[in-house]
């Protein structure tokens, strides 16, 4: 029933309005249209947009993570966004994500685990023992894809501080539910707030799995899930959840918020990324990569195979890939 309220990112791929004609439509909007006859968007951003004031990070390059196409530019990586607590349009969410507090940010590590820890964000940047620059993909559901330099740490980093015991099986994590902050929580009260995902222990401590807390050699900006989000690169995006506030280890399969949203019909728990498994609305062959105008094939596991695939050895049986 709730999926009929048919949230944009939903639309058939194709639907979307591109982003050229978007962010051409943003700059008339913002006056600056002259800028764009000199052939760039990089820097025209306004001041809202820019999220001026997150602070340079220090980090290592981990240069294991290498991309096949170019870096997708900061200004459309912040303004072209899926964050639904802020609306349910792309075009909006980054205005919109202005709101967002991202610090003072507590966060919860709670569940099975023998240490459970409530600390501040910077706190526990603090602990994990340094950060590092990592290139990854990113493909969401919707057949669009983009890339982005994260700063951050693995998740594994989380695990070895609060040593889950053996009886937990998944990581469930959680977004902020704070209307004050976020508008579309109030606005759009069908949806099953907070933003619920989880994934295994096995994929949580794979070293893909990864905690962003900055891009582009700052501190992340709100509309890409300040301070703290999620990033698995061989799943859909969906997973890949933003502003964190609690990490809890369960023994019971959490239910993601796409997959409680569609009642496993359209978004599952596993979402690997696959070509050759259909959305049951669109093809997910291919994938239009955000900001060059190029279509290009989609890779199983969004080409992270070689790091991921065995661990779906023996889960045949399950719908691994939506
Ligand atoms: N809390 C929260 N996390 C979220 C979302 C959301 O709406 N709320 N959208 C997801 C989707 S569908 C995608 S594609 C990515 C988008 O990340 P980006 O906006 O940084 O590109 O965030 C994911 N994480
Ligand atoms: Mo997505």
């Amino acid at each position: 029933m709730l999926i009929k309220s048919n949230p944009s990112w939903v639309m058939k791929e194709g639907q979307e309005t591109p982003e050229s004609i978007y962010l051409n439509r943003r700059n008339l909007i913002k006056g600056f249209a002259g800028a764009l006859a000199v052939g760039s968007i990089g820097g025209n951003v306004g001041s809202a947009l820019a999220q001026e004031g997150r602070k340079p990070l220090e980090f290592t390059h981990n240069d294991a993570y290498v991309l096949d196409r170019d870096l997708t530019p900061e200004d459309v990586n912040i303004t072209y966004n899926n964050f639904y607590e802020f609306g349910s349009h792309k075009q909006i969410s980054a205005n919109a994500a202005e709101h967002l507090k991202p610090r003072p940010w507590q966060v919860v590590i709670d569940g099975l685990v023998n240490k459970p820890l409530t600390l501040d964000v910077d706190d526990l940047i603090a602990r994990v023992g340094g950060l590092e620059e990592r290139l990854y993909r990113h493909r969401c559901v919707e057949a669009w894809s983009m890339t982005v330099p994260w700063i951050g740490f693995p998740v594994q980093k989380i695990v070895d501080l609060v040593e889950p015991q053996g009886s937990a099986k998944y990581l469930r994590m959680e977004t902020f539910n704070d209307g004050s902050m976020a508008d579309g929580i109030g606005s759009q009260p069908w949806y099953p707030w907070p933003y619920v995902e989880g994934v295994t222990m096995g994929e949580a401590t794979n070293d893909l799995a990864f905690l962003a807390v900055g891009a582009y050699g700052k501190q992340i900006a709100n509309s890409m899930g300040a301070p703290i989000r999620l990033h698995l690169p061989w799943k859909y995006g969906f997973k890949s959840i933003k502003s964190i506030v609690r990490f809890s280890f369960v023994e019971e399969r959490p239910v993601s918020y796409w997959e409680n949203i569609s009642d496993g019909r359209e978004y599952g728990f596993w979402a690997n990324v696959n070509p050759q498994v259909p959305h049951p609305r669109w093809s997910q062959a291919t994938e239009r990569v955000l900001h060059t105008g190029e279509r290009v094939p989609t890779l199983l596991f969004n080409g992270y195979g070689d790091q991921v695939a065995h661990l779906y050895d023996g889960l045949e049986g399950e719908l691994l890939y939506r």
